[in-house]
């Protein structure tokens, strides 16, 4: 096994990602024809990265065949639908709990919304600010209340009050104490511990001042701090200030953590990996406007709004190998489909915008995918070779199957040549190495690939499984009619059918079940009474199954 690499996206790819992939429970030509094209569109457009996927676990077949051309799997994907990653978020930088109010106002003046999320020190949310939340901050600065005991860090003391310590050395991060001006003090006041005390460049000079034994001192309005003598015998530690007193005091208040004004309850905010649908929901019964969208650890990725949910950056797909709905991921409508390649009738198919759209009546996806390489000259690595030809000849059962076309064998014997193997050898060992269904519950055998139709009034469902040897089934064959029974009776059908088909044994081996199992006896020639026939030379579902029975029901 090589270990070659056909898909480089790596995580830190900013280009536009392009999924593509095949119908649910992939075959081998879905699984083969998503990695195919995504290498070809790789070659041609450098603008985007195209990511092959499948819509479900790759079959035991498939798997034979990555394996034996050294290919890596393709991702599995279970949703499209469009998530909070896909919108675009309003970058902000997060207000921090201990930032003070005077940057957090300053902030909040220039941002979209007046909103921005407060996080911890850990960076992550823990609540959101607006300006409308500042304004009692803003309002209490003609209060006189700047006697009260404080908590403020350092940090923004120095930040906000413009401060230059002269003298002495901070041991702690957080102011804790009282300030005080020291013009409002008398001789018989004291100051409580770890006090500070606010006065000018006159005051300073005065001994009273050290008696009261302040931990901390600003002198005011001092221009240049190299002119103010230190004071020898004091322990404590001096700052000055280009500010005022006045200036000093109401900055004292814009200096305080954002912590108290900070909304932490009931705060409402979106992750990352939410739907849009549910997000779209919440907004609309939300009293707020704008919130904060977190990461899986809870880390604040951005802002959205109301607005935001016109502005969603849609996923773009290629679907191969199928256009219904039904057989589709969930949530395909919300994406932009840019492409499809298949080889189905086309169904209920319906998109927003045009688009490339490539069906041809071939045994295989690949077919036509090997066409599209010739077309544009990409040059066929032999991996690409040795899976473009597996999904041939899987889907047409090594030509067997009447889908199958002259050009299918044409295309296959040419890749064989590249991938360098015996095109009959490859396919019987390839198929051989499909699962050993003999083995798998009845149900999941019917259940696996079975496809549901309307035949006049008659609701139908045929199923169909490879199998290699039809002879063990036969233990099983009573299982499987009472479980095709129950299929009929918990969907509602009035037939059920379900096809082994072998190519060893070179046809199909056809159950039918329900109370309209008249209708199989008359396209098939199933004897009343009987439960199974077998069909020599019979492939193909859609070719040889379902146009009978359409007939019989409305003969
Ligand atoms: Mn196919």
């Amino acid at each position: 096994m090589s270990d070659t690499k056909f898909v480089d996206a790596k995580l830190n790819d900013t280009r536009k990602k392009v999924y593509v992939f095949g119908h649910k429970n992939p075959d081998t030509d879905s699984t083969c024809a998503a990695i195919t094209y995504s290498y070809l569109k790789n070659q041609v457009d450098g603008e985007k990265v195209y990511i092959p996927a499948v819509l479900g676990d790759i079959s035991a077949e498939s798997s034979f065949a990555l394996e034996y051309f050294g290919v890596e799997k393709p991702v599995k994907i279970d949703s499209l639908k469009p998530r909070v990653s896909d919108m675009v978020l309003e970058k902000v930088e997060p207000v921090h709990i201990t930032d003070p109010i005077q940057d957090v106002v300053q902030k909040i003046v220039t941002t979209e919304g007046k909103t921005l999320p407060v996080v911890d020190e850990h960076e992550r949310l823990m609540g959101v600010i607006s300006i409308t939340d500042l304004v009692p901050a803003l309002i209490s600065l003609r209060q006189k209340n700047y006697m009260r005991k404080m908590e403020v860090p350092f940090r923004n003391l120095l930040k906000v009050l413009q401060l230059t310590k002269i003298q002495g050395s901070l041991d702690e991060d957080t102011f804790r104490g009282s300030v005080y001006i020291f013009n409002d003090l008398t001789y018989y006041q004291r100051i409580s511990r770890n006090g500070l005390i606010i006065c000018n460049r006159h005051e300073y000079g005065k001994g009273f001042i050290f008696s009261l034994e302040p931990r901390y001192i600003i002198v005011a309005d001092v221009e240049d701090p190299s002119m103010l003598e230190t004071a020898p015998g004091y322990d404590g530690v001096v700052f000055t200030s280009v500010k005022n007193i006045y200036e000093l005091v109401q900055a004292l208040n814009l200096a305080l953590p954002v912590y108290d004004l900070v909304k932490k309850e009931n705060l409402e905010y979106f992750t990352l990996s939410e739907d849009v649908e549910d997000v779209r929901k919440n907004m609309l019964t939300s009293r707020y406007r704008r919130f904060p969208v977190v990461d899986e650890h809870g880390i604040v990725a951005g802002m959205i709004s109301r607005s935001s949910l016109m502005d969603i950056n849609l996923k773009e797909v290629i679907l191969v190998d199928h256009n219904e709905r039904g057989q589709s991921i969930d949530g395909i409508e919300t994406n932009r489909i840019l492409e499809v390649i298949d080889h189905h009738r086309i169904a209920d198919f319906q998109t927003m915008a045009p688009l490339y759209y490539r069906s041809e009546p071939v045994g295989s996806t690949n077919t036509i995918i090997c066409k599209i390489y010739r077309e544009k000259g990409i040059k066929i690595p032999r991996a690409m070779a040795g899976l473009m030809l597996s999904g041939i000849l899987s889907d047409t059962l090594i030509f067997n199957s009447p889908t199958s076309t002259p050009e299918d064998r044409q295309l296959a014997e040419q890749l064989a040549e590249i991938a360098g193997v015996n095109l009959y050898e490859y396919g019987r060992l390839m198929i051989s190495k499909g699962e050993n269904l003999a083995d798998t519950e009845p149900k999941t055998i019917i259940e696996r690939d079975m496809k549901k139709f309307t035949m006049g009034k008659y609701r139908v469902s045929v199923s169909q499984v490879n199998v290699g040897d039809i002879e063990a089934f036969y233990k099983i064959f009573d299982r499987l009619f009472d479980e095709l029974e129950s299929t009929c009776r918990e969907n509602g059908f009035d037939l059920a059918v379900l096809m082994l088909t072998s190519l060893v044994a070179g046809g199909t081996e056809l159950l039918a079940a329900g109370e309209a199992k008249w209708l199989a006896e008359v396209a098939f020639g199933l004897e009343k009474g009987r439960m199974h026939i077998f069909k020599k030379g019979m492939f193909s579902r859609k070719k040889q199954v379902v146009p009978r029975l359409m007939e019989a029901a409305y003969m």
